[in-house]
């Protein structure tokens, strides 16, 4: 839900510079004061959601909260961000999306010292670029399904562009996730929503042969991760505040997938999402479909335009997850009764949708090429991962690849394995340039959904110094091998 700056500041207890300041405060002692103070305070604690009335899970959160507070930043205006850490364990707080120092963007591989247990860091930074951001943990969870992202350490960020667009009435931001994780042998996510959707004959039978190896073994299938609970902003379906709208207003929704491990879809029967950006980025050719899909950490920003009177259900396709809480209820003024759902149409999700028509991509300066592959229940009845062979390795901080500040790359990455990876590079943007075989141009991204036995290519310029990670977004993948780091001098 929406929260501005004044609000956080009482939440966070610091109502007293947020009103009026007393007259005693001016002059280099009211300067000095206000530096000493952080723009935000973010507390990490053990705490408890209600996520429905009998259903209170108790998990790791930001203030107390989920998600953690909205955080207003603007565009290359510094800010001072106080993270307290009251838990036992080190902690890493991500800044998703942004272009900052190692020292500040939160990944230990990368060299972001630690929030250490019961002690705090204070980050200063330059927020950007502008668009739709979040902040994350960022530890290694592997067996643990109370740290990393099956905790609840989610928070969105939005950075003030200097020019609004604002084509819309009002902005409502929505944080995906679930609760209550547990481990499983099996799942049944949706695969086959990806277009294009043709595999590579190469990557099938690589991946096919992996597999009769590893049943060989009697080892045939690697854990998977289940929840109990779902919910849109902590809420479980029809447990929350319904949004409230009005016949004909714009409303565009800042929908961010916070889920340690699940693709997520969303439809709201008898209207239509106008896609202006993913991942914050504004995309080059807005175009209106009926469903969104988001891989793990990807955000879409959206107009919906409120035309078709009703109370609604704006839910997951997968049925036993909307059932199970993953949706909220919309309600226009003066309407009642039990809120409609209405299972849409097939759909296929194609990023290239929101591409420029014809456009091509500029040539890059060097091709680098991955592949990744599954090693199935080799670590502890985990699946391994690999990038060109090599599960990363967190002494030797390898597989990494050298980058040359300045030159363009592009990524040329080879899925030899049936699962959707989402893929994600920090502290840059990238541009997705060819998907499944297809050319595409002008859709600036840092997750991008890889689908099973395809390849994409990605293409960005080098323009940050020292380590930048590059991972599948997927907790249970990234804690098993698949991460890389690109070294830039
Ligand atoms: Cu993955």
């Amino acid at each position: 839900m929406p929260i501005d700056r004044r609000d956080f500041l009482r939440l966070a207890g610091l109502g007293a510079l947020a009103g009026a300041a007393p007259a005693a405060w001016c002059g280099a002692a009211a300067r000095m004061a206000v530096a000493a103070r952080a723009d935000y305070t973010l507390r990490i604690a053990r705490s408890l959601v209600e996520l429905a009335p009998n259903h209170i899970v108790s998990t790791t959160l930001y203030n107390e909260q989920f998600p953690g507070p909205l955080l207003r930043l603007k565009e290359g205006r510094r800010v001072v961000v106080d993270v307290h850490n009251d838990t036992d364990v080190p902690e890493q707080l991500h800044w998703h999306g942004q272009f900052l120092p190692v020292d500040v963007d939160g990944a230990a591989e990368e060299g972001t010292p630690y929030i250490p247990a019961h002690g705090m860091r204070r980050l200063a930074f330059v927020p950007g670029p502008a668009g739709f951001r979040f902040y994350h943990t960022h530890v290694v969870a592997r067996d643990d399904l109370t740290r990393g992202q099956y905790s609840g350490l989610v928070g969105p960020v939005y950075i003030e562009p200097r020019h609004e667009p604002g084509a819309y009435d009002r902005e409502v931001f929505l944080t995906l996730k679930e609760f209550d994780p547990f481990f499983s042998q099996g799942g049944d996510m949706a695969m086959d929503f990806l277009r294009p959707g043709a595999r590579e004959h190469a990557l099938e039978e690589r991946g096919e042969r992996a597999m009769k190896a590893s049943l060989a073994r009697g080892m045939p299938h690697g854990y998977e991760v289940g929840y109990q609970a779902f919910a849109i902003n902590g809420r479980m379906l029809g447990h929350g505040e319904p949004l409230r709208v009005k016949q004909g207003e714009r409303v565009l929704l800042h929908i961010l997938n916070g889920s340690a491990t699940e693709i997520r879809s969303l439809a709201l029967p008898g209207h239509v999402f106008r896609v202006v950006a993913l991942d914050g980025n504004p995309v080059p050719h807005p175009t209106e479909v009926p469903v969104l899909w988001l891989g793990t950490a990807e955000r879409i920003s959206a107009i919906v335009t409120m035309n078709r009177p009703g109370v609604w259900v704006l839910g997951d396709l997968a049925d036993d997850d909307r059932t199970r809480g993953m949706g909220i209820v919309v309600e226009y003024a003066g309407q009642h009764g039990t809120p409609q759902w209405v299972k849409p149409a097939p759909f296929r999700w194609d990023y290239r949708r929101f591409a420029q028509p014809g456009a091509t991509a500029a040539a890059p300066d060097e091709l680098i090429e991955m592949t990744f592959a599954k090693q199935n229940a080799a670590i502890d009845g985990f699946n391994r991962w690999t990038i060109n062979g090599a599960a990363f390795d967190m002494q030797a901080r390898t597989p990494r690849f050298a980058l040359h500040r300045g030159r363009r790359y592009r990524l040329r990455l080879h899925n030899a394995s049936d699962d959707i990876h989402p893929m994600h590079l920090h502290r840059h943007t990238f541009e997705l340039t060819r998907l499944a075989g297809r050319p595409t141009a002008g859709v600036r991204k840092d997750v991008a959904m890889l689908g099973g036995y395809q390849s994409m290519d990605v293409d960005f310029t080098a323009d940050q110094p020292g380590l930048s990670l590059f991972h599948c977004h997927m907790q249970l993948h990234m804690d098993f091998g698949f991460m890389a780091l690109f070294d830039c001098a």
